[in-house]
């Protein structure tokens, strides 16, 4: 069994599609080992997203992930599992029936983030989840 962490981020939120997006991760047999609702503040979402730090999309991004669903999530090979169902980080060339084509509207605002490797996930899991929060 994997872990990766996945966040519903702020513009799927507000729109009301926690639920919908919930609904696919226990249909497609993942396990919601950690689920919290946070308000991530502009110092959080900047370490979290470190590794961007020199993009030029970098001050937008850490500035849009505020009200946020964060999650770590349980199957056999979950890290890709959960990339294949969020789906291309472009909405418009995202594939039919994966989240951010379904919920996202533009790359910014692209409803889903999700590991994108066994070590991204080692450092995301606990960056928000405590040991005792996963149990
Ligand atoms: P992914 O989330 O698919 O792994 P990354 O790691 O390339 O994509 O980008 C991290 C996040 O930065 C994306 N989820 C998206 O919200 C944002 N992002 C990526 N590229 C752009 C862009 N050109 N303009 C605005 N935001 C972007």
């Amino acid at each position: 069994m994997e872990r990766t962490f996945a966040i519903i981020k702020p513009d799927a939120f507000a729109a009301g599609n926690a639920g919908k997006i919930l609904a696919r991760i226990y249909a497609e047999g993942f396990k919601v080992v950690g689920i919290k609702k946070l308000y991530m503040s502009k110092v959080e979402a900047e370490g979290f997203y470190y590794v961007h730090k020199e993009r030029p999309f970098f001050g937008e991004l850490t500035d849009f992930m505020s009200s946020c669903i964060v999650m770590t999530l349980e199957a056999e090979g979950a890290i890709l599992k959960w990339r294949d169902l969020m789906g291309a980080t472009n909405p418009a060339e995202a594939a039919e029936g994966t989240m951010r084509k379904e919920f996202g509207t533009s790359i910014g605002e692209n409803a889903t983030h999700g590991s994108d490797a066994p070590e991204t996930a080692a450092f995301e899991i606990p960056y928000f989840f405590s040991g005792l929060e996963l149990l």
